[in-house]
């Protein structure tokens, strides 16, 4: 019968999705059912439940529909209503009604209802997934210990961490190699590996997004094993053009909690033929500030096989100067949030000339991040900074468009 009403929640749903009005759907659900159950009997809370329905149907609208669709839940349907404001309302007028308790076999009880609430087609454009969405608000309600909780917007993510999965397993990913220019010999003396996604289904996907993706289904290790690998085994190539080359990898963070890193990295190296002094990790602080211990050992670690350390966006985040107390690294890499706007904008440029000369005093390299023209490049050349790296001077490029530049 359950089924049968989970059927027709559905189908209601469906043909109003079909008719491309907005509408909202709540999904109800009656908290403690099993306590009840023990304490008064399976008839006793049976009878609670027609009798919350029936509430229910009291505060709904003439074509309003709810339907009794598991042990504690109800679907409602609310055809017509614009957006979850005026869904909210509908869910507030039943957690008012069930403000007075319901008589029970001769007891008094007051059911404690949780409300997920969803509306079409801001949260999904068929029912199946609309059901879904307002049953993960009734999840979300219930953590949050709030009564009444609106689904997040549509998103597909669930899906597109299959993909990346999958794309990791066949080595779908690309790498692109950005050029790092010294400022002083004016050549290039390093590249960025940057790991590239291009899904057949759905186009490029942006690295922020597909980096936070693998963070989040705990990737981020076969992500890492992955980029380590691919970039080492293409940079090698490039390395017999250009001797003296290094190579730039981003860590994803978290990574540092994986045991194994360093050996993974050293293997790497060995397999690929590329000598630990001509490597570069980037870590951000973010990546860092995890989990600080482990990741000061790790560090050291490859800092003491000869790998080189590199701080990503520095100037981003909040404990800048702790790590570049306590962590092994030779490169500053400044953000292009401070590099990119120098010369529209004084305060950046004084900063970029404050964080070059701070990598100067701990005996690191300054790196300038997002050079997107030749005033900026020039700016810095007089600041003293060593290496830049940024569209004016060069976007990342397939190995073989690389290798032609560097020719
Ligand atoms: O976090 P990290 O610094 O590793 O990020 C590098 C990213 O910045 C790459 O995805 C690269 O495409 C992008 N990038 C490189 N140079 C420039 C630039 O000059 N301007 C902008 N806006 N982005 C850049
Ligand atoms: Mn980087």
């Amino acid at each position: 019968m359950r089924a049968q009403s989970y059927q027709a929640a559905l189908a209601i749903a469906n043909e109003l999705c079909a008719g491309g009005s907005p509408f909202c759907l709540l999904h109800v659900h009656m908290r403690r059912n099993r306590q009840l159950s023990v304490l008064l009997g399976f008839a006793a809370v049976e009878q609670l439940l027609e009798g919350i329905e029936a509430r229910i149907g009291k505060t709904l609208r003439p074509n309003d529909r709810v339907l009794r669709t598991g042990d504690s839940d109800f679907l409602i349907v609310l055809p017509g209503l614009l957006n979850t404001a005026h869904g909210e309302l509908a869910a507030q007028r039943i957690t008012r009604e069930f403000e007075q308790p319901v008589a029970v076999g001769g007891r008094l009880i007051t059911p404690l209802l949780t409300i997920g609430l969803c509306a079409f087609p801001d949260h999904g454009l068929n029912a199946d997934v609309l059901l879904r969405g307002a049953a993960a608000a009734v999840d979300q309600a219930l953590q949050a210990g709030r009564r009444i909780a609106i689904a997040a917007p549509f998103s597909d993510d669930v899906l597109l961490i299959d993909e990346l999965r999958d794309a990791l397993a066949n080595n779908e990913l690309a790498v692109a190699f950005q050029p790092l220019v010294s400022l002083r010999e004016r050549g290039v003396v390093a590249v960025e590996a940057l790991a590239r996604w291009r899904s057949p289904q759905r186009g490029v996907i942006a690295p922020q997004r597909f980096v936070e993706l693998a963070e989040q289904a705990g990737l981020a290790p076969e992500l890492t094993r992955w980029s380590i690998n691919a970039s080492l085994r293409e940079f090698a190539q490039l390395r017999e053009l250009a001797p003296s080359l290094r190579c730039s990898i981003n860590l994803s963070p978290k990574v540092f909690t994986l045991s194994g890193l360093v050996e993974q990295v050293s293997a790497a190296l060995a397999i690929w033929g590329v000598p630990a002094k001509a490597l570069v990790l980037e870590v951000t602080e973010t990546a860092v500030m995890e989990d600080p211990e482990y990741s000061a050992i790790a560090l050291n670690r490859l800092s003491d096989a000869g790998i080189r350390i590199a701080i990503d966006d520095f100037g981003q985040g909040y404990s800048s100067f702790t790590y570049l107390k306590h962590f092994p690294a030779t490169e500053l890499k400044i953000d292009q949030l401070f590099v990119t706007p120098m010369m529209r904008d004084p305060r950046a440029a004084q900063l970029v000339r404050a964080m070059v000369d701070l990598a100067h005093h701990l005996d690191m390299v300054a790196v300038a991040e997002g050079v997107e023209d030749a005033l900026v490049l020039e700016a810095l050349v007089a600041m003293g900074c060593d290496i830049a790296q940024g569209y004016h001077l060069g976007r990342p490029v397939d190995r073989a468009t690389l290798a032609a530049v560097l020719r």
